[in-house]
C-alpha cells in the first residue's frame, strides 16, 4: 500500500457532484446548438475520451531560467516523486498516461522496478530522451563543442553509446521511441563546417538508427537556435526531413513549437511532413519570442487549432504513415507544474475537438471555389464554437475531475507533498536548469 497521498477517486467525485448540473445544462444546450449542425455530440465525446498526450517527466519539477529558478516546495525529488505527479495529472484529466523521459535525468537504478510502479498507477513510458547538450560529472569527453558531429570521432562515439543506451534503457521499460535532440552548432561565423557537421550527424544517427529495434522510430527534433547563438546543425524541418529520409523508414521529424522563429508558419510544416509521411509528433507548448515553453494555447490558440485543423484533416484521410506522437515540451516557472501540465492536457484536447467541428466539405467548397472568407469562417466557426463541456463530460465519464484545478487545489496535494518531500541537500529532482 503506498504510503504517500494519493487524491482518491471519492474525493473527485465529491468535487465533480458540486458542478454537475450547470455542467449538464451546458452540455444539452450545446448538443442542441450542434444538431443544427447535424453534429452528434456523443461522437465528440468519443474522440475527446480517446485523445492520448504524454507528459514529460522533466516538466513536473519547477523550470527556470538562466536568471533564476525558483523551487517550489513538495516538487519531485526523483523519478518515482515524477512519475507520482503523472499519474496525479492522469487521474484528474484522464488524457495523459503516457510519461516521456529524459535519460540520464530519469536513469532507473532498477527498469523493471519502475515500469511496474508506473503500471500501478496506470502509467506507460512514451519516447524516449538523450541528453548530449550537458556535460555528466566523471564524463570522459565534453560536449561543449558538439556531440554526435564533434570534430573529434571520441566525442562522437560517447554521444553514440549514449543513445544507445537510452534505446536500451527504453527497451526495458516498454518505450517505443527515441527523440534526438542535439544543441550542437556554433556561436560564431566560421567555428564550424556546415556541411561537414551535417555529413558527421548523419554519419553517426546511422549508428544509432541500426540500434534501433524493427518496431521503433527515432525522432529527429530540429530547433532553429539556442544554445548556440550563430548556426545550429539541424536547424529547421527541411533539414530534419533530410536526414529522416536518408536514414531510412523508422526515422520521423518531431516538431517543437517552440523551436522555430516568430511567425514561421508551423500548420503548413506539419502539414507538409504529413504529405511527405515523415511527421513523428510533436512537442508541445507556447512562446511569444524564442524557445519559451510555455504553457500550450496560453499565447496563440488560433495557431494550436490551426495544427490540429491539419492533423484531423489527416486522420479523416487516413493519410499513410499518419500516426503522431503528442508530447507535450514546457518549462514551468511561475505556476504550480502540475497545474499547467493539466490546462496544457485541457488545451490540447479542446483544440482536438475543436478541429473536429470543421465542416470538411463547406471548407473543401470554399477552397475549390476561391472564397477566402467562406474559408477562414468555416474554421473560426469551429474554433469559437466553446467545447468546455464535452471536455468536461469525457473527464467525468472517465473518472476524472470536471475541473481539474480546483479540485486539484481542494485535495492540498502540494502541500501533503511538501510534507512527504522534505528538501534534499543539493539538487531537486534534476531537469532543465
Ligand atoms: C530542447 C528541448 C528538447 C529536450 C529539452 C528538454 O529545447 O525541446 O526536446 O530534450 O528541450
Ligand atoms: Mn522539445
Amino acid at each position: 500500500m503506498n504510503a504517500n497521498f494519493e487524491i482518491d477517486d471519492a474525493f473527485i467525485a465529491e468535487q465533480n457532484q458540486k458542478a454537475k448540473s450547470w455542467v449538464q445544462e451546458d452540455y444539452d444546450h450545446l448538443a442542441r446548438k450542434l444538431q443544427r449542425r447535424k453534429v452528434d455530440i456523443e461522437d465528440l465525446v468519443a474522440k475527446a475520451s480517446a485523445f492520448r498526450v504524454a507528459v514529460p517527466s522533466w516538466g513536473v519539477g519547477t523550470g527556470g531560467t538562466r536568471f533564476a529558478r525558483f523551487p517550489a516546495a513538495g516538487e519531485p525529488r526523483d523519478i518515482y516523486e515524477k512519475l507520482e505527479d503523472c499519474a496525479t495529472i492522469f487521474k484528474l484529466v484522464c488524457s495523459t498516461p503516457a510519461v516521456s523521459l529524459h535519460i540520464p535525468w530519469d536513469k532507473p537504478a532498477d527498469a523493471g522496478d519502475l515500469r511496474e510502479f508506473a503500471r500501478q498507477r496506470g502509467l506507460h513510458f512514451d519516447a524516449m530522451n538523450s541528453n548530449t547538450f550537458q556535460d555528466q560529472p566523471g564524463q570522459k569527453h565534453s560536449y561543449k563543442f558538439g556531440s554526435l558531429t564533434h570534430p573529434e570521432r571520441l566525442v562522437r562515439e560517447q554521444a553514440i553509446a549514449h543513445n544507445i543506451e537510452c534505446i536500451e534503457i527504453g527497451k526495458a521499460l516498454g518505450s517505443k521511441a527515441h527523440t534526438v535532440w542535439i544543441g550542437d552548432g556554433g556561436n560564431f561565423p566560421g567555428q564550424q563546417h556546415v556541411r561537414r557537421a551535417l555529413e558527421r550527424y548523419l554519419e553517426s544517427m546511422r549508428e544509432i538508427y541500426a540500434a534501433l529495434p524493427d518496431d521503433w522510430r527515432v525522432f529527429i527534433e530540429h530547433k532553429f537556435y539556442e544554445p548556440a547563438f550563430y548556426s545550429t546543425v539541424i536547424n529547421d524541418w527541411g533539414t530534419s526531413y533530410y536526414c529522416a529520409r536518408e536514414l531510412g523508414p523508422k526515422a520521423f521529424c518531431l516538431v517543437d513549437l517552440g523551436h522555430h522563429a516568430p511567425n514561421v508558419n508551423i500548420e503548413m510544416i506539419v502539414a507538409r511532413l504529413i504529405q511527405f509521411g515523415k511527421l513523428a509528433g510533436f512537442h508541445f507548448n507556447d512562446s511569444k519570442y524564442g524557445d519559451d515553453d510555455l504553457d500550450s494555447g496560453s499565447v496563440k490558440p488560433f495557431q494550436l487549432f490551426l495544427i490540429f485543423n491539419e492533423l484531423v484533416d489527416a486522420e479523416l484521410n487516413q493519410e499513410p504513415h499518419f500516426d503522431p506522437a503528442y508530447m507535450l515540451d514546457q518549462s514551468h516557472n511561475v505556476t504550480d507544474p502540475i497545474e499547467s501540465l493539466m490546462m496544457s492536457g485541457v488545451e490540447l484536447v479542446r483544440a482536438y475537438v475543436q478541429a473536429q467541428l470543421v465542416d470538411r466539405q463547406q471548407l473543401s467548397d470554399a477552397q475549390e471555389k476561391c472564397d477566402p472568407l467562406r474559408a477562414l469562417a468555416t474554421l473560426k466557426q469551429a474554433f469559437t464554437t466553446d467545447v468546455a463541456p464535452i471536455l468536461a463530460v469525457a473527464r467525468a465519464r472517465a473518472g476524472g475531475a470536471i475541473d481539474p484545478i480546483s479540485t486539484f487545489r481542494e485535495s492540498g496535494y502540494r502541500q501533503r507533498k511538501a510534507e512527504e518531500r522534505p528538501a534534499r541537500k543539493g539538487a531537486a529532482a534534476s531537469g532543465i536548469v
